[in-house]
């Protein structure tokens, strides 16, 4: 039997495993105790992940579209196939006319995305879209123009903290991870408050976490804002700010805007009694250690980046960055900033129909539909979709899903071919990350404290596949453009090595990503690399003291300060003050989410869910608070057709005292089909799809993100025609 030790590439809580295979199975996956870094967490999604290795719908190689259906093929074709339809559409159209969509499980991916990245910039297309821009574009864009790099993130000192402000996250299911992670993060703050920490939940149901807290406030959802501007106001009228100015330019902006907001008009618009944000206010600013933490249920809303802005304001003038108990920026093993800026590069580029900026090098996903079905110089005709379902999980999916379908040549990276891939010309097969053996130095970088591993493969590739980052490197030669750094006169050094890998039969010979991983870790200055490879349990330890005050001496805005109120927030901040309060009569209820345990966004289901019947495991269901099922006519239980200016479907209804009023609750990820593109059989239907609800127009004019939580719905008793 043969043991190895990896870090889990399902979610960034980057969980050390212990794998025991043997003739090339996987028999076992357990925590990896001895990790020195996160051997605490694990979950079920970690336990079975190997279920997915052989599966038997896997794509394990690459299947060529012949009419309706898929006939596997080889590399060589694909490649061949492909190159020359990209080359082609590039030659008559221009580099634009190739797009990427790149999703969520890239990032734990470093081999694909590093050659993805370098694919792109081969070929010199604009025509990016990411994930971020359903997640955490939020964040970036605050980053941005408060620190001058979107790439900041700041971490949190769990077990120095006396008081948690935690709003819109609930780390028990999803882990305590965001753009950087805290390892037993969850179990950690529960440990501080039965030490006499505060522990406040923010969040408009009564979450799992929220269920344990000290307190929880249940504000209307996109108000956030309000309710930390109200707090912010409060903390200065009382003279119970304290922050580092010498750091900070635009205080007294910040300052003047939040003194002269009604404080009444606040309260009012996100429902929360103003004594109680009185109180919240005096116990923030008077903790010795606090934090204000907000997620993904602020950022995927219409005031994502306000919010974020406002709560690493109010960390700001309470002094809690960069102190013992606050948030912080970890240096890791590498510069994250300068690795960031590099691979995902700032670019000035607008998106050609709708004229947007691009945030943090990519496009937001809301607008691709329109920019395949829209003629012109630019149009995509040409994708890349990597590890993506964004018909599930992003804005307006039928939208796209049609949009995807007009497409000339339609590549999908992934293991499965799930809904967003029904069109695909060709499907490669995506690697597992417990076939790779790599090192992941960008999310490494991501920890809390300095953390460095490579993760071994526990068992081979099946066989005759290759990883994806073989085959985005063997694409760009084969495409004659420059795959190292613009430089062509590398490509025949790149195909010796190709040839001699090929030749010896050993994959590390060929130019691969450990290869830059290497410089990489070796730039950050943190590790030796001899170290890392002998470190079979990783190297760094999670309780290693930050050294405070990196985020000041980083800082890349123009005056070396940090600009705590950026013209183009106050301005819409400004904006929001004055806006009419939302017409409820037609949409009375906003829809947000929520996550579930076994999946990872729309996928993992096939994994963690492997035995469950599946009626258990379809999403399908909407919950709204009892008081306004009695006043929509609803009772428990009753099939409803819920509706939304963009689109409706049916779903189940779900009376719960846990939601509060106004709001409804659906779990996204479902209506997906998986299908079998060997067999073109046993296709599997979960669900409805709520995300089609979403609109792809209606979004954060600052991020561009939509609006997955926060969309305005009516839910009624009628079920006659409609779609679902
Ligand atoms: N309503 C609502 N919608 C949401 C959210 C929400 O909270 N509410 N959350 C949003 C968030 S936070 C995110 S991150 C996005 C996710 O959005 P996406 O990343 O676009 O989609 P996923 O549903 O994560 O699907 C990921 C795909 O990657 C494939 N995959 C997994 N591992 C690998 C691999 O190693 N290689 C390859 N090539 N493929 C792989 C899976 O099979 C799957 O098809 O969804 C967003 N959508
Ligand atoms: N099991 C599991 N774990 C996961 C994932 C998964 O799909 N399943 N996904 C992973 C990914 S990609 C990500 S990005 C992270 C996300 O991790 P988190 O950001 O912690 O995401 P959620 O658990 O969805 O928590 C968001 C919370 O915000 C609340 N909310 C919705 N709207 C609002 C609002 O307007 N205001 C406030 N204050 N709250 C609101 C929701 O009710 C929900 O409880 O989780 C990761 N971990
Ligand atoms: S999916 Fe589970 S085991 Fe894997 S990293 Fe996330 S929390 Fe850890
Ligand atoms: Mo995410």
């Amino acid at each position: 039997m043969k043991t190895s030790y990896t870090v889990c590439g399902i979610c960034e809580q980057a969980c050390g495993l212990k794998v025991s295979s043997e003739n090339n199975q996987v028999l076992k996956i357990e925590p990896d105790k001895e990790n020195t870094f996160s051997w605490r967490d694990y979950c079920i999604k970690g336990a079975k992940a190997h279920l997915a290795l052989t599966h038997p719908k896997r794509i394990t190689k690459p299947m060529k579209r012949v009419g309706d259906h898929y006939v596997e093929s080889s590399y060589e074709e694909a490649i061949s196939n492909i190159g020359s339809r990209f080359n082609a559409i590039i030659d008559k159209h221009g580099a634009n006319a190739v797009g990427s969509y790149t999703g969520n499980p890239n990032g734990f991916n470093f081999g694909s995305a590093l050659f993805q990245a370098m694919f792109l910039d081969a070929i010199g297309t604009e025509s990016r879209f990411w994930v971020g821009s359903v997640d955490q574009n939020a964040l970036h864009v605050v980053s941005e123009n408060l620190y001058g790099n979107p790439w900041v993130s700041l971490q949190a000192d769990i077990d120095y903290c006396d008081y948690f402000l935690l709003i819109g996250t609930n780390p028990q299911i999803s882990g305590m991870c965001w753009i950087g992670y805290s390892p037993d993060g969850w179990k950690r703050v529960l440990a501080r408050k039965d030490a006499g920490a505060e522990l406040v939940i923010v969040d408009p149901r009564t979450t799992e976490c929220a269920s344990k807290a000290s307190q929880h406030i249940s504000p209307l959802p996109e108000t956030d804002w309000a309710l930390v501007l109200a707090m912010i106001k409060l903390i200065f009228d009382n003279n119970w700010d304290n922050a580092p100015s010498q750091h900070l330019h635009g205080l007294a902006t910040l300052k003047s805007h939040a003194q002269s907001a009604d404080l009444n008009a606040l309260s009012q618009l996100c429902d929360i009694p103003l004594d109680t944000i009185y109180r919240l206010a005096e116990k923030f600013a008077k903790a010795p250690r606090a934090m204000a933490i907000g997620r993904t249920g602020v950022s995927q809303g219409r005031n994502g980046v306000l919010a974020l802005w406002l709560v690493q304001a109010l960390n700001l003038i309470t002094n809690r960055v960069e102190q013992e108990g606050g948030v912080y920026y970890a240096v890791g093993v590498l510069d994250l900033l300068a690795a960031g800026d590099k691979l995902f590069p700032k670019s000035d580029a607008v998106s050609r129909v709708r004229g947007n900026k691009n945030v943090a090098g990519s496009h937001s996903l809301a607008e691709l539909p329109d920019e395949i079905t829209t003629s012109g110089e630019g149009q995509i005709r040409a994708l890349i979709m990597n590890s993506g379902n964004p018909v599930v999980s992003g804005p307006d999916g039928d939208k796209l899903d049609a949009a995807l379908s007009q497409l000339e040549c339609f590549v999908v990276i992934d293991q499965f071919q799930r809904e967003s891939h029904r069109h695909a010309d060709w499907l490669i097969p995506g690697d597992h990350f417990l076939e790779r053996s790599e090192i992941n130095p960008l999310l490494q970088a991501l920890s809390p404290a300095p953390r460095a591993q490579i993760s071994r493969a526990a068992v081979e590739l099946p066989e005759g596949m290759r990883y994806e980052w073989e085959f985005l490197r063997d694409l760009t030669i084969n495409m004659n453009k420059p795959f190292v750094m613009g430089k062509q006169w590398l490509n025949p050094v790149v195909k010796a090595t190709v040839k001699l890998a090929n030749w010896t039969g050993n994959k590390s010979h060929g130019f691969s990503p450990m290869w830059l991983s290497r410089v990489l870790v070796k730039s950050g200055g943190m590790f030796k690399w001899k170290d890392i490879i002998k470190a079979e349990h990783g190297l760094g330890s999670v309780d290693t003291r930050p050294q405070f005050g990196a985020l000041f001496k980083k800082l890349s805005t123009a005056n070396g300060k940090v600009n705590i109120a950026p013209e183009i927030f106050v301005q819409t901040l400004v904006e929001r003050l004055n806006e009419k309060p939302a017409d409820t009569s037609v949409y009375p209820l906003q829809l947000i989410g929520r996550r579930r345990m076994k999946m990872m966004n729309s996928w993992s289901v096939e994994t963690s869910m492997s035995g469950m019947k599946e009626q258990e495991m379809s999403g399908g269901t909407i919950e709204i608070n009892i008081a306004d099922g009695e006043k929509l006519g609803i009772i428990d239980g009753q099939t409803v057709t819920v509706s939304s200016a963009t689109n409706q479907l049916q779903a189940k209804a779900k009376l719960s005292k846990d939601i509060r009023c106004g709001v409804a609750v659906m779990e996204h990820g479902w209506g997906h089909r998986t299908f079998d593109p060997k067999t073109g059989e046993g296709t599997y239907n979960g669900g409805v799809n709520r995300n089609i609800l979403v609109s792809n127009t209606d979004l954060d004019p600052l991020s561009r993100v939509p609006r997955l939580n926060g969309t305005r719905v009516n839910v009624t008793s009628a079920v006659s025609g409609i779609n679902a």
